[in-house]
């Protein structure tokens, strides 16, 4: 029998953001007032790139509401000892007692002052998955803006093991904090380690089975063969972390065999490839203007980069004059020296990177990467064009995807760099098939990758890097990981915090770098979905750091393995209980590229289970009792929860002086979020969007290609040569200097016009000989993880029903092992193991499976928890416990990788 819902409707539409490869559409059908079925929402079929559908894990929401498990009623720690030996013995309190508890904290702080001794601020907040949490909390936002300073930057498993140098290169050179495929006209994609089919959700499977269908030829290279492997045209299973070696083989093979082909009209007119290089590394500029120079064919002398009507030189080398700007004040006069193009440059860079040299690094046939080299070439098409909304531009159907291992760590720059190369080299970077951006959140305005394209005085896309000047460079630390005093790259938005070198934060804890201020606990810290305790690099350390926090206000839906040091449990409303409108479609990652833009509302499907609460309401409630209404009503105005909601074409701004119940902060802006999308001529408000679910209107397509707004404002992009870096690294390198730190050294090194090859295997080994005195041969396995479809991170894993679709794949339970390797071992599946690295040891079940390298294991998301119920039974392990954390494995950008060495012993036999 089915009845009316509480909102009277018995299939109610809402949006499901579990995890960063969202937002996808849903409709929740309820029975008697109970949520019963996840359906998809085909109203929105012809307007999503998932055609109204939603992924496996989305159908974990209905159990997720009536999870016998969750936390219903804020709790107390009662137990003042703190660890993961102890019981926190948590006790049940009111909302009041809750929220004074934590109010009289922060007005405290407020009184002493929000910055403590050492210069941090004493409060600190994380949140995890990658961002989403914020598709979640409401107004917290809102109420965090009156407690800044916040320390942002203890690490939560998303930044620095995530997409992390892609996020800061992407941003530099073309505004993509993620980079993706243009999937829908592509042809050729090569992939290293980028396991799409499991991590790029509902639109990212069904973007590339459309392409499948359509013939696209896909290559995965990676140590393990994933579902992407699987459902790709060929695997090749390289060695871990010698991507760059295959990168660079595949642009010598471009370079130097078969240059004739390449889009020399881009390198020329889109990119930084006829600047002049001088002798001490920089670009040669005119005295007067400053400007780089490049060498006129026509008028057969050299003139600044953006004169009229010239036909600058990509290859070659010249007698010119001009001056030179290095780091600092450093400059040079030179009269009839020898300059080189940043092409020439390039070219003789790559040349001893042969396909034969790189086949002895990654363990690859040279005549395969010479063959998909050509076969990229091949199918770039280059000189053919298309029409986008009216524009003709270039077609160039190959893309170059990185997964986030490759991503990270040391290597991550030269993956970076080497993929946006083969990208520019045949004029694929962002124009239709090629490799695009999706997000952009390092630069401004965030909202829309177009409107960020800035022109630099140097005729490249103005990037907001963190001073390394003498007067501006941040010389004290303003958060504990530093992010930028020590990463220019990382700017200074909302999102740079959690992209700086976040396991610093940690790590200083134990023990500080020489020369630096003394480390010191937040006095405050919230934390909302994430677990640090499981999801971050060795889990034991962190684990007891945070035992050591004083005071920690968790968010919590179960009980976990983070909050299990809390001192207050907050139980908030979930995903199909509470309320909120977000901002969908436009472009968004991982694969996320809409025709439509727009609003959708998340609401409440059922009644809320327990004395849970809103978060709008939490963050309502502690703003008032902290005495800081005013001023959260003011950051709502400003649109702290999504939408200004006053401009100069519409105003539903709230009374700032009066509290606001959580319908009427939600009708506020969604009657801003109608006045936007209409140019002010609608108002409609939270009705219209508990009914409909969404609302949206154009997105052009041409927007998803930032090189049509290049073209227009005369930007290129800043590629192949970093002169910038270059000067930046030198800079930094002083200052720090300046203050006796000589510990970022190697990351230093880092900041190279043209990225020098490195063995960044040895480079691992070294670090952890030299850390853990082992040697290293002792430790014969490089273990890998990889994403499960059915998982978002650790966030749904107390969800029976997923964890029984998981059971369907094998390589959940336990370590995976090339099968031949485990024979030759005496080994076989199902025994137990024993999995130790320099740092630790954990234990787990064999699986051997033949699509992996016999060099290689591969442990499955992250599991090994302890305290979050159902999860806790598993015992599969995770390689966090195994992996230190360790400045020599943190590259120039404040990354690290998710590998280890490890070896393995048998403990017992298959059942
Ligand atoms: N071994 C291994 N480790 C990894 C990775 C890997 O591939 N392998 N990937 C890394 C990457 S890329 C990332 S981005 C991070 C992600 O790592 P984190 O951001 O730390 O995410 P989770 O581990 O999913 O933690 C989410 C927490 O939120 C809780 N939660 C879920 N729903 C709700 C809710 O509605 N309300 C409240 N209050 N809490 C909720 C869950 O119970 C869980 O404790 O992990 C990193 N760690
Ligand atoms: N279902 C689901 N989707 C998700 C997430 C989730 O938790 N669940 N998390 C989201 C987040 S935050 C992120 S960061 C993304 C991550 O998305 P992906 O980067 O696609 O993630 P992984 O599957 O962890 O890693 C990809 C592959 O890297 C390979 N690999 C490991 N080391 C190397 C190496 O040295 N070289 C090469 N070539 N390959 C290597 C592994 O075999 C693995 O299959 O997924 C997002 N999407
Ligand atoms: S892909 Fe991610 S956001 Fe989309 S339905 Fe699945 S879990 Fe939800
Ligand atoms: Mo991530």
């Amino acid at each position: 029998m089915t009845q009316e819902s509480p909102t009277g409707k018995t299939k109610i539409p809402t949006y499901c953001y579990q995890c960063v490869a969202g937002p996808d559409l849903l409709n929740v059908r309820v029975e008697d007032g109970i949520a019963t079925e996840i359906q998809p929402n085909f109203g929105a079929a012809d307007c999503t790139p998932a055609g109204g559908k939603v992924c496996v894990k989305a159908f974990g929401l209905i159990q997720k509401v009536y999870n016998p498990h969750r936390i219903l009623t804020p709790m107390k720690r009662t137990n003042p000892k703190k660890g993961r030996e102890e019981d926190p013995k948590f006790v049940p309190i009111s909302w009041d007692e809750a929220l004074d508890a934590i109010a009289e904290k922060v007005n405290k702080i407020q009184a002493e002052g929000k910055i403590d001794a050492a210069g941090y601020p004493r409060v600190a907040a994380s949140f995890g998955g990658g961002g989403t949490s914020t598709y979640y909390m409401g107004t917290f936002p809102a109420f965090l803006s009156t407690l800044t300073p916040i320390d942002m930057g203890f690490g939560s498993g998303q930044g620095v093991k995530c997409y992390h140098s892609e996020h800061l290169y992407g941003e530099l050179w073309h505004r993509a904090f993620i980079v993706a495929p243009d999937t829908p006209k592509c042809e050729y994609i090569i992939s290293f380690g980028m396991n799409i089919e499991a991590s790029g959700g509902v639109c990212g499977v069904r973007r590339h089975a459309d392409a499948r269908d359509r013939g696209v030829k896909r290559i995965q290279v990676e140590p393990h063969l994933s579902q992407t492997g699987a459902a790709s045209s060929e695997w090749v299973p390289i060695k871990p972390k010698t991507d760059p070696a295959f990168m660079y083989a595949l642009i010598h093979v471009l370079l130097h065999e078969q240059r004739d082909r390449l889009d020399k009209v881009f390198l020329r007119d889109r990119t930084g490839s006829p600047y002049l290089v001088a002798p001490n590394g920089y670009y040669l500029r005119d005295p007067e203007t400053k400007k780089p120079l490049v060498y006129d064919l026509k008028t057969k002398q050299a003139v600044p980069f953006d004169t009229a009507n010239i036909e600058p030189a990509l290859e070659g080398q010249f007698v010119l004059s001009g001056i030179e700007l290095g780091a600092d004040d450093d400059r040079w006069e030179h009269q009839d020296i020898k300059v080189t193009t940043a092409f020439e440059k390039l070219i003789e860079h790559m040349k001893p990177f042969t396909p034969l040299w790189a086949a002895r690094v990654c363990d690859v046939d040279n005549k395969i990467i010479r063959r998909i080299a050509l076969e990229y070439l091949d199918h770039a098409k280059v000189g053919e064009t298309i029409e986008v909304d009216g524009r003709t531009m270039p077609l160039r159907p190959v893309a170059v995807t990185l997964g986030k291992t490759v991503n990270n760590g040391w290597g991550g720059y030269h993956c970076c760099w080497a993929r946006t190369m083969l990208a520019v080299l045949v004029g694929a970077l962002e124009v239709p098939g090629g490799t695009i951006g999706t997000t952009v959140r390092i630069n401004r305005p965030a909202s829309d990758r177009n409107d960020s394209v800035k022109l630099s005085e140097d005729g490249f896309l103005a990037y907001p890097m963190n001073p390394t000047d003498k007067e501006n460079w941040l010389a004290t630390p303003d958060v504990r990981n530093a992010n930028r005093t020590l990463v220019p790259l990382v700017g200074n938005s909302a999102w740079s915090q959690a992209l700086g070198p976040t396991h610093l934060a940690w790590m200083q804890q134990d023990k500080g770098p020489d020369h630096w201020p003394q480390a010191t606990k937040p006095d405050l810290w919230f934390v909302y979905r994430t677990n640090p305790a499981v999801s971050f690099w060795d889990t034991n350390q962190i684990t007891k750091t945070i035992a050591t926090f004083p005071f920690t206000v968790c968010f919590a839906y179960t009980r976990d393995e983070t909050n299990h040091m809390a001192d207050i449990l907050l139980p908030d409303r979930t995903d199909l209980e509470g309320l909120q409108l977000i901002r969908i479609g436009g472009t968004k990652f991982i694969e996320q590229f809409w025709d439509h833009q727009g609003f959708a509302l998340r609401q409440p499907v059922t009644e809320p289970q327990g004395d849970t609460r809103d978060f709008t309401w939490i963050s309502t409630e502690l703003a008032k009792r902290c005495n800081m209404l005013e001023q959260y009503n003011k950051a709502l105005n400003r649109g702290a929860a999504g939408v200004a909601l006053k401009t100069d074409k519409y105003d539903f701004s709230l009374d700032v002086t009066q509290e606001h119940d959580v319908e009427t902060i939600w009708d506020a802006n969604c009657k801003a979020a109608s006045a936007e999308i209409t140019g002010g001529k609608e108002q409609q408000g939270l009705d219209y969007y508990k009914e409909k679910g969404y609302r949206l209107t154009d997105f052009p397509r041409i927007k998803w290609y930032l090189t049509a707004k290049m073209e227009d404002e005369g930007v290129r992009y800043e590629l192949p040569y970093q002169e910038t870096l270059k000067r930046v690294g030198v800079q930094l390198g002083r200052r720090l200097h300046e203050k006796g730190i000589s510990w970022w050294d190697e990351q230093l090194e880092e900041y190279e016009a043209l990225p020098d090859m490195m063995d960044f295997q040895a480079l691992w080994e070294g670090a952890l000989e030299r850390n853990f005195g082992v040697d290293i041969s002792d430790y014969p396995f490089w273990l890998v993880t990889s994403r499960s479809m059915q998982y978002a991170w650790g966030g749904n894993v107390s969800i029976q029903m997923i964890r029984e679709v998981s059971k369907n794949i094998g390589t959940h339970g336990g370590l995976v092992m090339n099968t031949g390797r485990a024979h030759k071992m005496g080994l076989k599946d199902g025994d137990r193991v024993e999995i130790t690295s320099p740092l630790s040891a954990t234990r787990g079940i064999l699986v051997t499976r033949e699509g992996i390298r016999p060099d290689t294991l591969m442990l499955m998301g992250q599991f090994d928890h302890w305290a979050t119920p159902f999860a806790k039974d598993f015992n599969v392990p995770s390689m966090n416990a195994l992996v230190p954390m360790l400045l020599d494995l943190t590259d120039s950008s404040g990354s690290g990788a998710d590998l280890a060495r490890v070896k393995i012993k048998k403990i017992g036999e298959a059942k």
